[in-house]
Formats: structure tokens, sequence, C-alpha cells
């Protein structure tokens, strides 16, 4: 057994020992009350899910095993003369809970370049899409297809016992993260360089080789931006979209493929992860509206106002959870300002930030008008020439990928089940009310 199934293997079998006696001994203890708003409103704030690999805080936002971005980017290891942290140290420890040494996270780049050769039908099944298909069609299509290779569905068949799920589930889980970067950057080639694919550099850590097949910009920095990027962009707690999709479905017992798949579905929407390639796109139309790349803070101000007559909201904005500015906003802030703080970009992004939050208060009912992960990340990219804007999601997907596999090796390993929640209906509820009011009278 690898060394680091071998370590989760025992933290699991302790955890769910563990679990195991605190449900039989306290499992009727009442976590919390669900009111009508809840019901209707999209469920926020329902503790209903368990999730090891992060929690999200509103104000203090997210926390990786307990640890927030700026101490992760002081512990987790770095690449030789780098700043960044590398996304396999994270991965480390969303699994494990346990901080990594360098050792562990050589150990993890190799692993996965170990794993990482993409089966080759899956680029036939790519090049058989239309080339301005988006890009998220394409990935998820390239996961699903890739799951003709889950070592849980193939040990399922062959009667595995279900304490092996978690084994079957860690080997799919490392077979797809390993493989993603190649995935994505084919995507990217096949979509907007006409095919000229780029071979992976093996002596590379695996947020480097992705920058470096993506072939636009071979420098350190922006292999130093990836690694960043692929680190915040991980995990968001269990609630989100593309989390809480990967983990429904997983929850059927369909391999980490379909799980993946469901949760970039998810990504793929503008509330969710599509909304970093809708903010460089709304910034791009205003600069082209305004015939300028350096618009003053009042004809930002109008056209933020132009898009809320409009119907619209501002791309990079609001959070269902957070109340604060997003901690992986404000560290993408600081790279910019390390490396790029001349870029006029850069600057638009940052006036909007001033802009935008006064507005959306004055409108009385946004919960949290402050910027998302999205707002910035879009600008970091066009800078190293990264431009083609539909990509964005994916870059993220391959991210988030890390977050929630992690948590499903961990669903699989505590042994949770089917996810089936209750529905109602309106005249359910019409109903329940009118016999409070019965029983008041
Ligand atoms: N611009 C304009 N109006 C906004 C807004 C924004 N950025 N954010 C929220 N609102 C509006 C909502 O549309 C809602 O209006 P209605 O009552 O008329 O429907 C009202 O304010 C209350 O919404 P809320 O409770 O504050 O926010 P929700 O929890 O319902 O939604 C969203 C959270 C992130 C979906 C929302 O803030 C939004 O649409 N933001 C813009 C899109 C975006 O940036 N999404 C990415 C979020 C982070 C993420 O998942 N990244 O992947």
């Amino acid at each position: 057994m690898d060394p680091l199934k071998a370590k989760f293997q025992e933290k699991a079998l302790a955890a769910f020992t563990e679990m195991r006696a605190m449900l039989k001994e306290k499992g009727d203890t009442v976590v919390g009350d669900v009111n009508l708003k809840q019901v209707f409103g999209g469920m926020r704030g329902v503790k209903s899910m368990v999730w090891e690999t992060s929690q999200l805080d509103p104000i203090d936002g997210i926390r990786f095993r307990g640890y927030s971005i700026p101490e992760l980017k002081e512990l987790l290891p770095k690449a030789p003369g780098g700043k960044e942290p590398l996304p396999e140290g994270l991965f480390h420890l969303m699994l494990l809970g346990e901080v990594p040494t360098e050792e562990d996270v050589k150990w993890i780049s190799k692993e996965w370049q170990r794993r990482s050769a993409v089966p080759p039908h899956v680029f036939k099944v790519l090049d058989s899409f239309p080339q301005d298909a988006h890009p998220m069609t394409q990935l998820s299509a390239a996961i699903v297809a890739m799951g003709t290779e889950s070592v849980f569905s193939r040990r399922y068949a062959e009667g595995m016992s279900k304490t092996e799920y978690w084994d079957a589930t860690y080997e799919d889980a490392m077979n797809l993260i390993a493989r993603l970067p190649r995935v994505a950057a084919y995507i990217y080639r096949r979509t907007f360089h006409d095919g000229d694919h780029i071979q992976p550099d093996v002596s590379l850590d695996w947020a480097a080789n992705f920058a470096h097949m993506l072939g636009i910009n071979d420098s350190a920095d922006f292999k130093s931006l990836m690694r960043l990027y692929l680190t915040i962009h991980a995990d968001h707690e269990g609630g989100n979209a593309s989390a809480h999709a990967t983990h429904l479905s997983g929850s059927t017992l369909s391999n980490a493929y379909y799980a993946l798949a469901s949760g970039m579905n998810a990504l793929a929407g503008p509330l969710h992860g599509l909304a970093n390639q809708e903010v460089i796109k709304w910034v791009f139309s205003m600069l082209e509206v305004l015939g300028t790349d350096t618009p003053t803070k009042k004809q930002i101000e109008d056209y933020v106002h132009n898009t809320l007559n409009a119907g619209k909201v501002i791309p990079g904005y609001g959070h269902a959870v957070l109340r604060q500015p997003d901690p992986r906003f404000v560290a993408q802030r600081t790279f910019a300002e390390e490396y790029m703080k001349d870029d006029p970009l850069i600057k638009v992004v940052w006036d909007i930030f001033d802009v935008v939050p006064p507005i959306l208060q004055s409108l009385g009912k946004v919960k949290n008008p402050w910027p998302n992960v999205d707002a910035h990340s879009g600008a970091l990219l066009v800078h190293y020439g990264l431009k083609e804007y539909s990509f964005y999601t994916v870059v993220f997907g391959v991210s988030r990928a890390m977050g929630v596999l992690a948590a499903l090796v961990w669903s699989r390993a505590l042994g949770f089940p089917l996810e089936r929640p209750k529905s109602v209906t309106i005249k359910w509820v019409k109903e329940y009310l009118a016999k409070q009011e019965e029983s008041v009278a």
C-alpha cells in the first residue's frame, strides 16, 4: 500500500470508530432548526452533511483543516525558489489533516506524474466536439469519458466488500487529479490554438506542468500564479454547489468520475464557478463601452448602475455564506501587488473593489456586498496571456477536484449513506401553516 493511502487508512479507521461511538451515544442531539425561508431559500445555513477537508466562516473565510490561506502560504512546502504553496501539499493536508513535509509533497508530485497518462479515447472524445464547444462542456465530457478506467466500478462489479470502497475511491481520486491538468490543457490548446498540443514536462510539479502545457507563458511567475490559484480554489466546505453536487452523486456509489462530473456541471453555472469568466467579460465590455482601458471611478460607478438597472448581477460580488471580502480575493490581490501592480487591468479590478460594495449595500437586499474569489482571478490570468476567458472555469475545476475528491474518499471511508433529504410541496406548507394556526387558536 502506498504511504499516503496507508496513513489515510489509519486515520480513517480511527475516525470511523469514533464517529460510530459518538452517534450511538449522542445521535439524537438536535443541532439546528430549519425555517420556511431556508426551505424556500436554497437551504442556507442548514447543517446537513459532514465535510472534513475545510470549513467556511462568514467573517474569516475558508480554513483548510483549521488553517487560513495566509497560514498555509507560510506552512505548506514550496517549489525550489518559489514563494507560493504547492497544491500537492494542500491535498495532503485536506486528506490527512496534517501539514506535509517537503518529502511528502515530492512524493505526491511524483505519484501524480506516474498516474498522469490519459487514456487515448478521451482525446478522441474531445476531438469530436466542435472547436467552439464551451470548455466546461468539454471538461465534463472528458471526465465522464475517463471513467471507463474507474477502479471503483471495476471492483464493484467484481463484488468488492463495503470496507474496500474507500480504497478504490482513493485510486480513482488520485488518477483523476493526476490526469486533469493534461485534459484541461488539451481542451485549451484544441479550442484556442488549433490543436497545437504541448507535451507534459515530468520534471515539473503538478501546477507548473499545467502552466507549461497551456503553452502561453513559460515564466517562473506564471507557474507561481498557477500554484497559488490551484491551491486557493480547491475547497470551500461541503455546501457549495460543486462540492455538494459531487457529494450527492457520489453518495449513490456512482464512481468518482461521475461524481466529479456532477460537481463540474454545477461549477459551470454563472452564480458559481462560471462567475470568473463573467467577471472579466463584464470588465472587458465596460472598457469597450467606455472606450478606455483606464476608466475613472465615476465611469465605473455609472456602469455598475447600468448593469443593475438591466436586471443583472455584478459578477464577482456577493456570496451565500461570506460576509467579508473573500480571503481568496485578498490572496490574489497580494499576489498582484507583488507581481503586477502597474498593470492597468489590475488597477481597474481594484477600483471596482472600491466602487461596487457601497452600491450593492445601498440596494438594501444584498447580504454580502464584498468581492468573492472570482472578482480577481481573471485579471491575473490575462496578465500572463491567458485571455480566453471561457477557459477560466476549467482552471477553477482542476483545482476544485482536489477538495471534492479528497472529501469523497472520506465519505466512502466513513461509510456515509445515500443522501436523501425531504422535499415538500407548497400545498403541504400551506396545510402545515394552517395546522399551526389552529393549534395556537
Ligand atoms: N449583484 C447584484 N445583486 C446581487 C448580487 C450581486 N453581485 N449578489 C446578490 N444580489 C441580489 C440577489 O440577486 C438577490 O436579489 P433578489 O432578491 O432580487 O433575487 C438579493 O441580492 C439577495 O441575495 P443574497 O442573499 O445576498 O445572495 P445569495 O446567497 O442568494 O446568492 C450569489 C449568492 C453568489 C449567487 C450572489 O451574490 C450573486 O449572484 N453574485 C454574483 C455572481 C457571483 O459572483 N457568483 C460567484 C460566487 C462565488 C462562487 O461560488 N464562486 O465560484
